[in-house]
């Protein structure tokens, strides 16, 4: 299967389309101002600065040819900032060693919003931009900053730390998105040109480097540069770090020999790829990784490494997820913890990690049409990475906890990670880029697509159309997702083509819901999805899917999360803020038969389901025994008083100030 291409997938969605107008109204612009450094009040980024200062060297070296003394490598540290942004020197290198990638998302975003209408003013200042990147390229084809800058004789000698895979791996997904928006292969040819050098350079032959990126993301950007290009040698690159990576010994002991003797988890690299089980490490290489060996199993036929995403997906969905679909529960290393530890109020749950936790779930659905894929999916999307971008599109989460007590995150070096407010921006800024470059690409995960099947996994108002054995069928899907569970799929043009429509059954359904068709008959239910065939000229396909608040309780494991229940409603995890419910959230409990009412609200600035329910409030009492002073009484009894508990959408918390936040509740 491949995801339906999406300049054939036009979205008019009530809710997506807003956030889709958002990123490119509001997230790209600023995005632009921040990567040159124009918004004095948020960190600064030094990204185009960075790009310009390899220009400038770059273009000294073309005029005085062999007489030009190249920079010798001084090591400057993984990330350098001026003390002062007055105090940045124009031939310098600032900020993080893979600063150069948040370019490279930032036009992989504005490709796909350039694919959903034109937008002259937009593409002019992307093509000046694409100018100073590709005057930063060395003759060789190798661009990355960081090292153009400090010295490259030192390039490709930190494949761990250092990142010059992982920025090719953006760069070639950038100009993938660009070149599919405007035809215009500039950036294209250079992403083309340091991936030739790079696989000039990598392999297992003699002289070759024998190693693979320390951050993952390569991989996968190679596949879909073989996609577009159908050159081999792009798949085989690909190929060849997804094989090499945690064989023995881990290359990257031959860079940091204090590494010798210890597994290396945190890069995946622990041991070779089709032997993992368990998702480990830094969860955004992680599930980059993963996504890489999803796109190679179903290239490939590889059953080995097919059954091994497969064990990882799992591990990850029963045992290291948050309810929120967050991934990486821990700060130190960004990580994975340990199976069923998801602490609420020092999770990390990177916005990246939940990304990369949709790359790898869409991956999954081209192999096979399995709800179970595509309802993680949705989880991450409608929840975590909403939840990174505030409602105005001007701050974001890097962290995405599911308790905040902001005091404490403001006080507590064991929570200093966790923000209780969204930031401008971040000098390391990985998911403010990654969060418009998903939203704007959401038409690629709708749908995929064999040869007479389009599958659904999505449910977004949209229009597109499939040719099948030579006929044009098109399909108008509405949809009143995340507010109610009404779709509407129109199809016509399918009269004895043999067209076939998979729909996903939602696993938060329970099987509850309603299937009318009309012009069509449903044949069968397989792994989650309802398929539909034998189409009259024009079908016609209701469903309804039952969205009901319902109370989730985690394993038992899960230590954090016992007596508690959180709330759901279709897609939507809900929490309960300060703002509506006062502070101390922790000690409200909700009734053991709640039931909920639904209010419409507009606050939002949009139709937003909340919910509201009689829950209590309940506060100690205690004797006049107090042994030790104030802080523990003899236990007398908990009062009891009745509150009125409103919940709002998850993604939703923290748009009206800094406030206490809880997902889950006592019951
Ligand atoms: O290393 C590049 C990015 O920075 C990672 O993906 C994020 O987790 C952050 O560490
Ligand atoms: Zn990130």
């Amino acid at each position: 299967m491949k995801p339906a291409d999406i300049k054939n997938v036009e979205i008019r969605d009530e809710f997506w389309s807003r956030k889709q107008a958002l990123v490119r109204k509001e997230v790209i612009p600023y995005q632009w101002e921040i990567l040159n450094d124009r918004i004095p009040e948020a960190e600064a980024s030094y990204c185009m600065h960075n790009f310009k200062a390899a220009g400038i060297l770059n273009e000294k070296m073309r005029k005085k040819g062999d007489a030009f003394e190249a920079p010798r490598f001084t090591y400057r540290g993984f990330a350098v900032f001026p003390e002062k942004r007055e105090d940045a020197k124009e031939d310098e290198f600032y900020g993080f060693v893979f600063q150069d990638s948040d370019f490279y998302k930032w036009i992989e975003a504005v490709g796909y919003a350039l694919m959903t209408g034109p937008d002259p003013v937009l593409e002019e200042t992307a093509d000046r931009a694409i100018d100073i990147v590709c005057a930063a390229q060395l003759p060789n084809g190798y661009i990355d900053t960081y090292y153009i800058i400090n010295g490259m004789d030192k390039s490709f000698s930190d494949l761990r730390d250092h990142h010059e895979l992982y920025c090719l791996g953006h760069l070639i997904e950038g100009a993938v998105s660009y070149y599919q928006a405007t035809g215009k292969d500039k950036l294209l040819n250079a992403a083309e040109k340091y991936a030739d050098y790079v696989a000039s350079l990598f392999g297992t032959g003699e002289g070759k480097i024998n190693g693979y990126p320390g951050h993952e993301i390569a991989e996968m950007a190679l596949f879909a540069l073989y996609d577009l290009t159908g050159e081999e040698k792009y798949k085989n690159l690909a190929e060849y770090f997804i094989n090499e990576r945690g064989k023995a010994p881990n290359y990257f002991e031959k860079e940091h020999p204090d590494m010798k003797g210890k597994p290396d988890y945190y890069h995946q690299a622990h041991i070779p790829v089709r032997e993992q089980t368990e998702a480990v490490g830094h969860a955004v290489r992680a599930v980059y990784l993963y996504s890489g060996m999803a796109d190679m199993a179903r290239l490939t036929g590889d059953k080995d490494l097919l059954n091994a995403c497969e064990r990882l997906f799992d591990s990850i969905v029963n045992t290291k997820m948050y309810i929120t679909g967050g991934i990486g529960a821990t700060h130190l290393g960004e990580s994975f913890s340990l199976p069923y530890d998801l602490p609420n109020d020092t999770a990390y749950s990177e916005t990246c990690a939940a990304i990369g936790l949709v790359f790898f779930a869409e991956r999954m659905l081209r192999i096979k049409a399995d709800s179970k894929y595509s309802d993680v999916m949705e989880l991450a999307l409608f929840n975590t990475v909403l939840s990174g971008m505030a409602l105005d599109g001007k701050s974001f989460f890097y962290v995405n906890p599911l308790e905040v007590i902001p005091e404490n995150c403001k006080k507590d070096e064991r929570k200093t990670h966790v923000k209780p407010v969204r930031q401008k921006w971040f000098g390391c800024a990985c998911c403010p880029p990654n969060i418009a470059r998903l939203i704007t690409s959401l038409g690629r995960y709708i749908y995929t697509e064999d040869e007479n099947t389009l599958y659904a996994h999505l449910y977004v108002g949209s229009d597109t159309a499939k040719t099948v054995n030579g006929r044009p069928v098109s399909v108008s899907m509405e949809s009143g997702f995340p507010n109610n569970g009404n779709v509407k799929i129109a199809v016509s043009g399918a009269a004895g083509s043999g067209f076939r429509l998979a729909l996903r059954i939602p696993g938060w359904t329970c099987g509850s819901y309603r299937l009318n068709v009309n012009g069509a008959s449903e044949k069968e239910i397989k792994d989650g999805y309802i398929y539909i065939e034998d189409f009259a000229e024009d079908a016609v396909i209701d469903i309804s899917f039952d969205m009901i608040p319902r109370l989730m309780a985690a394993d038992s494991r899960v230590a954090e999360d016992n007596l508690k229940v959180a709330v759901t409603r279709g897609p939507i995890v809900y929490c309960m803020e300060e703002a509506d419910n006062g502070d101390k959230l922790r000690q409200i409990k909700l009734d053991r038969n709640v039931s909920f009412t639904e209010e419409m609200t507009g606050e939002f600035g949009y139709d937003v389901v909340t919910l509201r329910t009689d829950a209590k409030r309940i506060v100690r009492t205690v004797t006049s025994a107090k042994p030790f002073g104030e802080l523990y009484g003899e236990f007398a009894s908990f009062e009891e008083k009745e509150i009125s508990l409103r919940l709002i959408p998850y993604y939703l918390w923290a748009n009206r100030g800094e406030n206490e936040m809880s997902v889950y509740i006592n019951i």
